[in-house]
């Protein structure tokens, strides 16, 4: 049979004969017959069925390596080859267009409210409330708090002179967008990256007016996607899950007080009356990038959790604060009683609690 010059076999099979140099390079269709002196490129009319097979491929955007293999293949493993692939692109697409819509949502900043409503297949939900209370011997709250559908946060602002309320805004406004449909593989990315931006934020700030140096926030949040919660955490605030009638503290203050404590240099009854429980090990400041803590967690149908400031603990016992969240099975009143056993122990600081339950859909 005659064989076609690369002209003839480039218009026949409608691929350019810049194209066909290129697949003869990368091994995807071999000319029939190069000739030694001319060095041209002739192919065979049979060839041309291949030709327009590696262009469709390429079209698709299978890697070249896979396109060199299916030419060894019969039409049929051909095929079957091509379906596993494409099963493959569709599964990563899958995954990818998830992030992307989290990331577009994230970086725009838009209303959260647009992309957070549950998705039909989403078997848990969280029912929550918020209090927070000045308390009896503050002049300014410097708590800051955001609860919804996915992300619950707590931050308790140092500083002063209105600086702690500034930090503890700072970054809760950093973390507000993420209460959207983030991929649970991403749940801990999210919530450092936020931190992390807060964190610049508090820099520039101090930057711009140094009299805010020593300003600063703890923060604990919790994010959830479907059953998967993301915790992150740095600092005196804490979370404690209850689950199966027992409470847990899941979070471990940043104090001088607790590594005396992991140090067994003092015990649990000095903790309580030493004169630096309240001194901070790592705070967000601006200044020392303290990376938080970060947790996974399964949400479990049943499961309450609770955030709270240091004004909460700092003056009421484990004890009583296990028996409300034990005890009191609406949210909306457990997180009441525990502002009120607050104040009811003299108010010293600043008190803050999210009780949080999550429920089964319906
Ligand atoms: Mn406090």
């Amino acid at each position: 049979m005659a064989l076609m010059s690369s002209g003839e076999f480039a218009r026949a099979s409608g691929l350019t004969r810049k194209a066909l140099r290129l697949y003869d390079e990368l091994g995807l269709l071999t000319p029939a017959r190069v000739d030694p002196q001319s060095g041209y490129r002739f192919y065979a009319p049979a060839q041309l069925e291949q030709a327009r097979l590696v262009a469709w491929l390429r079209r698709l955007g299978m890697p070249l390596a896979s396109i060199r293999a299916m030419g060894a293949l019969s039409p049929a493993a051909a095929a079957e080859s091509l379906a596993a692939y494409w099963s493959r692109v569709e599964l990563e697409t899958a995954s990818r267009r998830e992030l992307a819509s989290f990331l577009i949502g994230y970086l725009s900043g838009k209303d959260a409210d647009m992309t957070s409503a549950a998705s039909p297949e989403e078997a848990l939900t969280i029912r929550y409330a918020v209090r927070s209370d000045i308390g009896l011997a503050r002049a300014d709250n410097e708590d800051a708090a955001y609860a919804g559908d996915r992300l619950l946060a707590v931050a308790d602002g140092l500083g002063g002179h209105a600086a702690g309320e500034v930090a503890s805004a700072a970054v809760i406004s950093a973390l507000r967008p993420l209460d959207t449909q983030v991929p649970s593989g991403e749940l801990l990315n999210a919530l450092g990256h936020a931190v992390q931006r807060a964190e610049g934020t508090l820099r520039e700030m101090v930057a711009a007016n140094p009299s805010l140096r020593g300003m600063g926030t703890t923060v604990t949040a919790l994010l959830r996607s479907g059953s998967r919660i993301g915790l992150a955490h740095i600092g005196d605030t804490r979370a404690y899950l209850v689950r199966g009638g027992e409470v847990f503290q899941i979070t471990r203050d940043h104090t001088v007080v607790q590594s005396l404590l992991d140090s067994g240099s003092i015990t649990p009854d000095e903790a309580s009356s030493h004169p630096q429980r309240f001194l901070l090990l790592q705070a967000l400041d601006g200044e020392h990038d303290y990376a938080p803590d970060l947790q996974f967690h399964d949400a479990v149908a049943g499961d309450r959790y609770l955030l709270s400031s240091d004004g909460l603990h700092a003056c009421v016992s484990a004890e009583a604060i296990g028996a409300v969240l034990v005890g009191v099975a609406d949210p909306d009143e457990a997180a009441e009683e525990l502002v009120k056993l607050a104040m009811d122990g003299g108010g010293p600081d600043n008190v803050t609690c999210i009780v949080a339950d999550i429920v089964p859909v319906g």
